[in-house]
């Protein structure tokens, strides 16, 4: 519901080929590179199946096409050419893990993604009251700034159906096992994705530019896993602030100017 109550002002690709932030740049430098990478190395490798069809095919009957057999120069060429393609694509995408994967060292803002049957809070930290600074189904970020997420899920709740006997092994093995559920936190524009997982604390950094960006869980959750999508509204550090941190008793109201884009 969220998402059909947004302005569609400066709304971004929803998809995962979005330029959302550093982050999905270097995902989709990354995929365009393998990408064409593949695209030469299948040419060649249908030109040359072409080539040897036709020169080498069988014309009669009586027919024997040459026979190749150790010839040590093919072997080698066949053998290092594929190995140093996909040395080198392995080293470009080995290279671009850590900026994708690690929060960003610098990183001054922190904001704890918590997911739980079936919506997502976003915990910024204290107010100077000590409430804690809360947004639900709506993530906001600085724009054009590095901020660190810490991804958790908060389920269980483990809920024993009152049709199950009380004090019975069943209810002792629901209690006891599979009442965890994970989430997982998915911004495909922003190039970012990170489970959920209860009793853990998931790390990744997230960076966007000024704009609208809509993410949703990818871990099913159960049955109302359809349902937990969520916004990022990426501000202006000032709208940010005031946006996020303007109002002592903690409480953000997403209605206000400053939590709004175009709203300043
Ligand atoms: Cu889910």
């Amino acid at each position: 519901m969220n998402v059909l109550a947004q302005s569609t002002c400066c709304v971004n690709n929803a998809g995962a080929f979005g330029d959302g932030g550093t982050i999905s740049d270097r995902a989709l430098g990354v995929y365009t590179a393998v990408f064409w990478a593949s695209v030469v190395l299948g040419v060649i490798v249908t030109a040359l199946l072409l080539y040897a069809f036709v020169r080498f095919r069988r014309r009669s009957d009586a027919d024997d096409p040459p026979q190749f057999h150790g010839n040590t120069r093919l072997e080698i060429a066949w053998t290092l050419v594929p190995l140093a393609t996909f040395l080198s694509l392995f080293g470009l995408t080995a290279a671009n893990m850590p900026f994708i994967n690690n929060v960003h060292a610098g990183t001054q803002y922190t904001v704890t993604v918590i997911g739980q049957q079936f919506s997502w809070t976003f915990d910024y930290g204290a107010s100077s009251s000590g409430a804690r600074i809360r947004s639900f189904g709506t993530l906001y970020l600085p724009a054009d700034t590095d901020v660190g997420l810490n991804i958790i899920s908060t389920d269980p709740p483990c809920n024993v159906s009152p049709s199950v006997p009380s004090g019975s092994t069943l209810a002792a093995a629901i209690s006891s096992e599979g009442c965890g559920v994970n989430h997982s936190f998915f911004a495909p524009s922003l190039g970012q994705q990170m489970n959920a997982i209860p009793g853990d604390v998931n790390t990744a950094p997230i960076q966007a530019r000024q704009g609208t960006y809509y993410g949703q869980c990818t871990e099913l959750c159960g049955v109302g896993h359809a349902t937990m999508t969520f916004v990022v509204i990426a501000l202006p550090m000032n709208q940010f602030q005031s946006c996020v941190f303007g109002n002592p008793s903690g409480s953000i109201d997403p209605t206000s100017k400053s939590c709004t884009l175009g709203g300043s």
